[in-house]
């Protein structure tokens, strides 16, 4: 057995067992109780899943394992000295909960090379799409043609032992995460870069390699592209793309079949898709004032005016932060380190002295503080990358990495089939009359 698939065992082994005594002695106490508006509203603050990757903190923002974002930069491992830490070894966190030396992100860094060969009828696939389908489409095209290659769903068909089920989600959520950059750049150029497309070099990290297949070569590029993957990687299990992917996989639905529904939800516009949203809110901004770098006046009537028009300002609120997310800061440095006079990277940080206030002043918004997509459209501008359409294919690579271990982590502990209670309002006011027996106290 790989070294990488022993060690997630040999951990899985010891939590499940400290889970099933945790259940066994307090399984009966009460975490919470649920409102009758929590139900209407979107089920905000019911705690109801287990997630081991990470936690959020509505102030404090998000922890993998325990680490902070700035204390993942400090100690994963990296590709250049004071550099940006290595995506796969946060992978490697995520996965085994104890963070990596150099030596384990190398062995990760080189099972995703030897498993990263994409079949030629998955290109096929996403070629049988009009260039014009946007890249989220195509990349769930591409994911569900590769679904064809997965061992869960071939074993399963094959009469698989419910002890084996960890085993095979695991190679296939490997297998999965591999091959996601050559798919997500092959995606790019035949958009974009008219279908002259770049072979991977097998000597570069994952997400080195990313970068070079989309055909940036800029060593500060692929420094965002491992800080981007980083950041954008988990945001525990309650955001639609992780739930969803958590949710299908519940049915025991393939790892492929669960991770492309977590990305049909990432391409909401509430959710990864604002951040092609931000960019294209800024270019329409500096468009309709015909000016290239508005004053804050300018910004803040054009905010004004967002709202009047029934939209939302894209890349500010959440539904769980309650304060500048930490993923918006690191971008910040970052742009502060390698870009400071990037005109639009300055118009971002305009923007957000101006939007707290104008939220805040409407009295409803609970959270008006920028999210991780106010800031990450900017820094892709900055080296040529304007084509912000795909800008979500991005988020969906990096996703890739929690949700998957995250699944691996749901099938190891055999978690089981996501099922909560609904209600109709109809019962709902039978209940408050106290004549529905069925539900409620
Ligand atoms: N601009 C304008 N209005 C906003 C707003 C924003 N950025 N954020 C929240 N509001 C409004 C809501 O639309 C809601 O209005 P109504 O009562 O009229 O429906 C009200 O404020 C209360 O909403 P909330 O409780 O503060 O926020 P929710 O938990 O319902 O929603 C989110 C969270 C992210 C969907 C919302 O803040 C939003 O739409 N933001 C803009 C889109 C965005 O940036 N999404 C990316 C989130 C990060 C990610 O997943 O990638």
């Amino acid at each position: 057995m790989e070294v990488l698939k022993e060690r997630f065992k040999t951990k899985a082994d010891l939590v499940s067992t400290e889970i099933k005594d945790i259940i066994k002695e307090h399984g009966n106490r009460k975490i919470g109780e649920v409102t009758l508006s929590q139900i209407y509203q979107g089920m905000r603050g019911i705690t109801g899943l287990v997630t081991e990757t990470s936690l959020l903190d509505a102030n404090e923002g998000i922890r993998f394992r325990g680490y902070s974002i700035p204390e993942l930069q400090a100690k994963l491992p990296k590709a250049i000295d004071g550099g940006e830490p290595l995506p796969e070894g946060l992978f490697y966190l995520m996965l085994i909960g104890e963070l990596p030396e150099k030596d384990d992100v190398a062995r990760v860094t080189s099972i995703l090379q030897r498993r990263s060969h994409v079949p030629n009828y998955v290109f096929d696939t996403i070629e049988s799409l009009p260039v014009s389908a946007h890249p989220m489409t195509q990349f769930v095209v591409g994911i569900m043609a590769l679904q064809t290659e997965s061992q869960f769903s071939k074993k399963y068909q094959g009469g698989m032992n419910k002890k084996d089920y960890w085993d095979a989600t695991f190679d296939d959520a490997l297998d999965l995460l591999a091959r996601l950059p050559r798919i997500a750049a092959y995606i790019y150029r035949r958009k974009y870069k008219e279908g002259v497309h770049i072979q991977p070099n097998g000597l570069l990290d994952w997400a080195g390699n990313f970068a070079h297949m989309m055909g940036y070569e800029d060593e500060s590029f692929w420094e965002l592209m491992r800080l981007y993957m980083t950041i954008h990687a988990d945001h525990e299990g309650g955001n639609v793309s992780a739930h969803a992917t958590h949710l299908v996989g519940s049915a025991l639905s393939d790892p492929f079949l669960s991770f492309a529904a977590g990305m049909n939800g990432l391409a909401g516009p509430l959710h990864g898709l604002a951040n092609q949203e931000v960019i294209k809110w800024i270019f329409e901004m500096q468009e309709q004032l015909s000016v290239e770098n508005p004053s804050k006046e300018q910004i803040a009537d054009y905010v004004r005016k967002t709202l009047s028009e029934g939209k939302v300002v894209p890349g500010y609120g959440h539904a769980v932060l309650r304060k500048t997310d930490p993923r918006f800061t690191a971008q910040m440095e970052f742009g502060k380190k390698h870009m400071p006079d990037s005109p639009l990277v300055n118009i971002v940080w305009n923007i957000y002295d101006v939007v707290p206030p104008i939220l805040q002043s409407l009295g409803k918004v609970k959270n008006p503080w920028p999210n991780v997509d106010a800031h990450s459209g900017a820094l892709l501008v900055h080296y040529g990358m304007v084509e912000y359409e795909f800008y979500t294919v991005l988020f969906g690579v990096s996703r890739a990495l929690g949700v998957l271990a995250s699944l691996c982590w749901d099938r190891v502990l055999s978690l089981p089939l996501e099922r909560p209670k609904s209600v109709t309002t109809e019962s709902v006011k039978l209940w408050l009359q106290g004549k529905d027996e069925i539900w409620g106290e």
